[in-house]
């Protein structure tokens, strides 16, 4: 019974915009206020979603959430006509209407964190989706992402689709973002690593080291995660301050692990020989291959510049052992010497990586969103894979579809000023109402009733 590793992509939303809604994200804050485009992002998305397709894998997407999400306008008071609530928080409350319009969902490696069946203790996949309370815009995801999950994972006796987490500091939570899962291959029992910026009993930032930027990921969160999933094997790490202050506001941007071979930078952790150590421990008798990266071969600010540890490590289906791993890394990579080096010792040191593939997913990039970011993994077996609802998997058809759809519905170009235009508000559900369609999930969004 092959058990895969299937990837989520995030669709990008309509409403892609730069409004630098994430402090601590060095892109999102340098970007603020450049002018987008929806339309490229979107078939960014899709073409990087269909290049793994190409390879192999077993490849999904996830829808947009409905934005502008006028709900929650009015939620703050904004009242009328659905275009008066965006006139009016254009005027006073600009930075809620950025927060409404965000389409930060496309991130689907913030969605949820994922705990296979074969390292939990009742046996099922185990999904919690992320509470996102650190960031207001991505506060407003955790309802829309619970409704989806539960459509698609509907099948209980495979799936448990767990709410989110109390959304409260002690238990910040964002997902798959700050979680690892290592193991011999995917579908045997493998180790869990959990990352978090926020110490336990952490009461503000100041009690986490960091001087610049805010920590995410609470402790507290990560082993109530680990807890009700019932994992087996967990190992808990805490990341860097240095890292934090440097732009590693998720550990997917210092790291990235897959079956038996992790690729980390020095600064990961607080002590990360201690959590190597720690995650050989837990591996057993499969040798844990690392690839660990100096601050004198790549530095913090050249790691999060170019996202190399943003990379997609998968394995491809029906290859074993050596050359059997692609790492899909950003363009950016490719672009910088001591990036692309990096990811060229990958290939020479780690036999079990055949290739290094690059991808174009610039406009994400530009909110600090690289190929990891932009999809979600979930491991599963064939008759799991054969008990999800809804056509979410991307095939030939169905990106043939999904780009047709784009072109049809999304603007070439966003500018901030564009965020209060009534007319973004019926162009995006009609754009999204159809998309239910398309991916046969039914009515989902609030507005289809
Ligand atoms: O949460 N950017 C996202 C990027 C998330 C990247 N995800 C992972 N590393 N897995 C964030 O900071 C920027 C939105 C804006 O500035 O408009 C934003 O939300």
């Amino acid at each position: 019974m092959p058990t895969l590793e299937v990837n989520f992509d995030g669709i990008v939303g309509p409403t892609h915009n730069y409004a630098g809604l994430s402090p601590g994200n060095l892109a999102s804050e340098k970007n603020a206020g450049a002018v987008s485009s929806p339309k490229r992002a979107a078939l960014q998305g899709l073409a990087k979603a269909r290049r793994l397709a190409e390879m192999g894998l077993e490849q999904h997407v996830l829808p947009p959430q409905e934005r502008p999400d006028i709900a929650w306008l009015r939620s703050l008071g904004f009242s009328g006509k659905d275009a008066d609530v965006l006139t009016s928080a254009a005027s006073e409350a600009p930075d809620a209407l950025a927060a409404a319009c965000s389409a930060s969902a496309m991130w689907a490696a913030n969605a949820a964190t994922v705990s296979p069946g074969p390292d939990t203790a009742d046996g099922r996949l185990h999904l919690s989706p992320a509470n996102l309370a650190f960031n207001r815009h991505r506060a407003l995801e955790g309802a829309f992402t619970t409704a989806v999950l539960r459509r698609i994972f509907a099948d209980g006796a495979h799936f448990a689709v767990h709410g989110p987490l109390t959304a409260t500091p002690r238990l910040f939570d964002e997902g798959a973002a700050n979680h690892t899962r290592l193991a011999p291959s995917h579908g045997v029992p493998g180790v869990e690593l959990f990352c978090f910026g926020r110490p336990a009993g952490a009461g503000c930032d100041l009690d986490c080291g960091v001087k610049t930027h805010p920590p995410r990921q609470a402790e507290e969160a990560s082993r109530a995660l680990a807890r009700r999933h019932g994992v087996r094997n967990a190992v808990f790490a805490r990341q860097h301050p240095r890292a934090i202050d440097a732009g590693v506001f998720h550990n997917d941007v210092i790291s990235v692990g897959n079956e038996d071979v992790l690729l980390v930078h020095e600064l990961a952790y607080d002590d990360t020989g201690r959590v190597i150590d720690e995650l050989r421990v837990a591996m057993g008798e499969t040798p844990l291959h690392v690839v660990l990266i100096s601050e004198d071969e790549l530095s913090l600010a050249d790691a999060v510049g170019t996202y190399l540890f943003n990379s997609q490590l998968v394995t491809l289906p029906g290859a074993g052992g050596k050359g059997r791993m692609v790492l899909v890394a950003p363009i950016e990579v490719e672009e910088h010497a001591g990036a692309r080096a990096c990811a060229d010792r990958v290939l020479a040191e780690c036999d079990a990586v055949g290739a290094v593939e690059y991808v174009d997913v610039r406009e994400s990039m530009r909110n600090g969103g690289g190929p990891a970011c932009l999809r979600l993994r979930v491991v599963m077996t064939d008759s799991q894979r054969a008990a999800l609802s809804g056509r979410t998997r991307l095939d030939d058809a169905l990106h043939e579809e999904l780009t047709a759809w784009v072109e049809r519905h999304y603007r070439d170009e966003l500018r901030p000023e564009d965020l209060a235009d009534p007319a973004l508000v019926d162009e995006c559900r009609a754009a999204l109402d159809e998309l239910t369609g398309i991916l046969r999930l039914g009515a989902v969004y609030p507005f289809q009733g």
